[in-house]
């Protein structure tokens, strides 16, 4: 979908399945909210312009990425989604912080998928800056919402077509 050549929100329209009959959960950590609700607004446009209705789209938000695997956790075992997206932004700082945020938001997203067999999408940024998190919530390397939003409607098509 993207590499380091490729803007974050460039994708060829025609290889993404209809999301018209898809529910989704959005997780969104209320750390860097400049940075996450952006992401999150680039996800909602994006899941809708693949035919997502509103009511299907729900959100929720947790204190930090660090929350983001028991949040998904929660939502999907409401069992009212197909896909959960958890947002967050984690700039790197002067403490070791960082790594164990990073960490245990990807092990924990992944962990959570495994367990409840839902797609749960890790649309979590780990820049080095600020500007770097900008650049990628709707800056010059598009918005990494939107590769989220794709990431999910992708995976639910997957596993209803096996
Ligand atoms: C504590 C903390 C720090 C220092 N930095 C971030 C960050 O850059 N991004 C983020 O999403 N969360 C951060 N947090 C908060 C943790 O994720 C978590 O909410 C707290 O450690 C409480 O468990």
């Amino acid at each position: 979908m993207s590499d380091k050549k490729k803007n974050l929100s460039e994708y060829d329209i025609h290889a993404v399945p209809d999301a018209s009959d898809m529910r989704f959960g959005i997780l969104v950590s209320e750390w860097n909210d400049e940075i996450t609700f952006e992401l999150c607004r680039g996800a909602i446009d994006t899941l809708k312009k693949h035919g997502a209705k509103d009511e299907n789209i729900e959100i929720h938000y947790v204190p930090g990425s660090f929350e983001l695997p028991l949040g998904a956790q929660y939502v999907a075992q409401t069992g009212k989604v197909d896909s959960v997206i958890c947002i967050g932004c984690v700039i790197q700082g002067e403490t070791r912080h960082f790594e164990f945020i990073c960490n245990a938001a990807a092990v924990g997203i992944t962990n959570v998928g495994l367990k409840t067999d839902i797609p749960v999408i890790f649309g979590v940024l780990t820049p080095d800056t600020w500007q770097q998190a900008k650049d990628r919530a709707g800056g010059k390397h598009g918005n990494k919402g939107d590769e989220a939003a794709i990431t999910a409607i992708k995976m639910v098509h997957l596993k209803r077509n096996l």
